[in-house]
Formats: C-alpha cells, sequence, structure tokens
C-alpha cells in the first residue's frame, strides 16, 4: 500500500508540481480546493481522476484555512500519513491591501490545521511551507539561522505560521517541519508574479498583442529557482527520521532588470523600449535583496538545483509562447467538471 497525503493549496503553482510528484511515487494524494466562482483546477486537470474512477489515486475535497471544523472533518476522514499546507493567499503586494485577510488564511489557516491535525487524533507529518520573505530587511546571504525581519503583512503571517510550526514540533512532539523556500518559479506561475508577468508580456509582444508593460522596481534582488526542483526538497524534508527545518535556494542572485533583460533578449527584443513604470506596482515596504543559502538542504537532505534563472526565465517565455500560440489557434479547451 502506498502513502496517503493531503495538499493544502493543491490548485496552486506548487501544489500541482507537488500532486504530479507524489503521484509519480504512488502516493493516493488528497487535494484541498476552495470554492470559486470560476473554474480554478486549471493546474491539475491534467491529472484529475473522475470520482467514478475506482482505485483513483488523485482525490479533491472541498474546504478551506478559514473553517477549521471543515479541516478537523477532512483529516478524520483521509487520515492522510503527509500533510502539506502549501495553501496561502500569497501574493506580497496583496497582502498590504487585505492584510486581515493575509494574517487569517496565511497565518492563523496554519495554526487551524495543526490544532485540526490534534483534534482529529492522527498520526501524521505536517510540511509547512514558509518563506524567504520572512527574512525581510535581514541582509543576505540568509540561512536557517538568520533572523527575521519581514516587510509585509505576508511576510508577518508567514512568521507566525513558522514558530507555530516550532511550537507544535516543540510542545506536542509533532513531526513538522518549515521549508524555508525563496522565489520559485515556472510556467505555471501566477501571471501577477513579476516573472511570469514579464514571460508572459514577452509572448504577446513578439505576437503584436501587446505593446507596453508596466512593472515597478526594477531593483530589486531575487534568488530565483524552478518549481519543480523545489517540491522535491518538501518532500525529502517529510522523509527524515527528525523533523527540522531547512532553506531551500539555489544561491544565485538577480535583479527584476536582470530577469527582464534575459527574457526579452530570449526573443530578440529590447526590453526598454516597451517596459514603463507605475508607481501602483510597488510596495509600501520593499524588501531589497533575497538570496539564500541552501547548504543544510544540500548536506543533510541531498538537494541541489539544476535551473538557474537566466535558464529559467528562457524556459518559461518558451512555454509562453506555445501556450499562446495553442490558445490562439483554439486547440486549448478547458475540462468542465
Ligand atoms: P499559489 O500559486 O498562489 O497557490 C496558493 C494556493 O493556496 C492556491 O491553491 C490557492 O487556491 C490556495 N488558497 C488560497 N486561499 C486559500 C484558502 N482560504 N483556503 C485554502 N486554500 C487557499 O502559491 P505557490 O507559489 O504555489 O506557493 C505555495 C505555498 O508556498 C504558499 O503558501 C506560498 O505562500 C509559499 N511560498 C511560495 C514561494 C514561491 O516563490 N512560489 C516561496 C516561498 C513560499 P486558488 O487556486 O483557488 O487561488
Ligand atoms: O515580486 C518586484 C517586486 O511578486 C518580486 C511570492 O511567491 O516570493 C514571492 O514574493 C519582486 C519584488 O514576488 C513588479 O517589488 C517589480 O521586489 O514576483 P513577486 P515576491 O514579492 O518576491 C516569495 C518568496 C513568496 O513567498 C511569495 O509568496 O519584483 N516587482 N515590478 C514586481 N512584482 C510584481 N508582482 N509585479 C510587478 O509589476
Amino acid at each position: 500500500m502506498g502513502k496517503t497525503a493531503l495538499i493544502t493549496g493543491v490548485t496552486g503553482q506548487d501544489g500541482s508540481y507537488l500532486a504530479e510528484l507524489l503521484i509519480a511515487k504512488e502516493y493516493t494524494v488528497h487535494g484541498l480546493v476552495r470554492r470559486s466562482s470560476s473554474f480554478n483546477t486549471e493546474r491539475i486537470d491534467h491529472i484529475y481522476q473522475d470520482p467514478q474512477q475506482p482505485g483513483r489515486t488523485m482525490i479533491l475535497h472541498h474546504a478551506d484555512l478559514s473553517d477549521g471544523v471543515a479541516l478537523v472533518n477532512l483529516l478524520r476522514e483521509v487520515r492522510p500519513d503527509e500533510v502539506y499546507n502549501l495553501g496561502a493567499q500569497s501574493h506580497v503586494r496583496v497582502s498590504f491591501d487585505s492584510p486581515m485577510y493575509t494574517g487569517d488564511v496565511t497565518g492563523l489557516g496554519t495554526l487551524r490545521l495543526l490544532e485540526a491535525i490534534r483534534a482529529s487524533g492522527i498520526d501524521t507529518r505536517i510540511y509547512q511551507a514558509s518563506s524567504s520573505e520572512m527574512f525581510g530587511a535581514a541582509p543576505p546571504p540568509q540561512n536557517e539561522r538568520t533572523p527575521f525581519h519581514p516587510r509585509s503583512p505576508y511576510g508577518c503571517a508567514k512568521v507566525y505560521s513558522y514558530w507555530s510550526t516550532v511550537n507544535y514540533r516543540e510542545a506536542y512532539g509533532m513531526f513538522a517541519v518549515n521549508g524555508i523556500l525563496f522565489n520559485h518559479e515556472s510556467p505555471r506561475r501566477g501571471e501577477t508574479f513579476v516573472t511570469r508577468k514579464i514571460t508572459r508580456a514577452v509572448a504577446r509582444i513578439r505576437a503584436g498583442l501587446q505593446e507596453r508593460l508596466y512593472l515597478g522596481n526594477l531593483d530589486a534582488v531575487r534568488d530565483w529557482g524552478y518549481a519543480p526542483e523545489y517540491v522535491e526538497a518538501m518532500w525529502r524534508m517529510l522523509q527524515r527520521d527528525e523533523p527540522d527545518d531547512y532553506v531551500v535556494a539555489t544561491g544565485v542572485p538577480a535583479t527584476v532588470r536582470d530577469f527582464l533583460h534575459a527574457a526579452f533578449a530570449s526573443c530578440g527584443l529590447d526590453w526598454a523600449r516597451h517596459v514603463l513604470f507605475d508607481p501602483k506596482y510597488e510596495r509600501p515596504s520593499e524588501v531589497d535583496a533575497l538570496v539564500g543559502d541552501a547548504s543544510k538542504a544540500r548536506d543533510l537532505l541531498g538537494w541541489q538545483p539544476a535551473v538557474r534563472w537566466r535558464e529559467l526565465a528562457g524556459l518559461m517565455v518558451e512555454a509562453d509562447i506555445a501556450a499562446l500560440e495553442e490558445e490562439l489557434s483554439g486547440a486549448r479547451v478547458r475540462i468542465d467538471r
């Protein structure tokens, strides 16, 4: 019998890659999906299995991180060996517009899940999706010993979740780990995060569908890795003998301007002819530089990244060009459920 996992945030970028990884490892994957008035399962449509299919290994449940009782009921029903808490309001700029909501889902949501594990009485391991945003203003390179100095409601909520996870490990002996992941991207990255916003615009400008791209601060430094590699690190953390916290990063810095240049240049375009500044994309308090030191993950998990930011920019542009061509040819269809 394979293991059973429950993923919150299964419809997100990481959730979709993690579900693929676990299914390939013969897990039965249960995913928590929040109710939406429009389809929100596009990233997992290709691995979706019909409820009527016997012996299916991918099962979706409606619930929400704001509903603690629903979490208890779900855990009692599924009895997972492993829980991956990836669900969150994950957009830093938006967290300044909706700080209470972000605190509720991204912060308290984790506590609800930890408490639901206790209340349901099941024996399980939990992965918490912690973030380099917790380091905020702390100068790079950042590792597991770097003090937190969050710069947004999102960062503050993640710090709350981080310490709640550590507290449940210490107080109740729970196998609870924090993966402190630096920015990771892919063709499935949400369209309003800066990398995807850029690569999508490159595809559209190249096709003559868009002329201008409005951005905020181009000087910010980030450490961008490739999401499918990062979900492997999550899984490895839960396979260890002892629970612990790990930084996951490439260690390679680049500015938003560097990424912009590489993405446009990969199609022979000059970004400076298309990009304009809009202050609405700036944050009230910015995180200037995040560059991770992932040597602990390398030494203890045997995890190392292969894809660096320049290659990532190229592969994301290629994927956005292919997706646009498919869309324009009418070949892309939505699956109804
Ligand atoms: P994402 O694409 O924004 O996905 C977030 C997921 O959370 C989506 O499935 C979303 O559902 C779900 N969600 C939102 N509100 C919810 C609620 N109230 N109840 C239940 N689910 C809810 O994020 P990601 O990039 O995959 O990141 C996964 C996790 O890692 C997040 O916790 C994020 O904060 C954290 N993280 C990300 C990065 C990164 O660079 N990607 C780095 C460090 C940490 P919908 O699809 O319906 O919106
Ligand atoms: O911004 C600058 C912006 O929104 C990156 C989330 O996954 O990673 C992500 O958070 C940088 C910032 O990601 C635009 O000011 C300029 O300095 O792509 P982003 P983020 O804020 O680093 C962390 C690790 C997480 O945990 C989060 O969940 O780019 N920037 N112009 C812009 N950013 C956006 N979104 N849009 C712009 O137009």
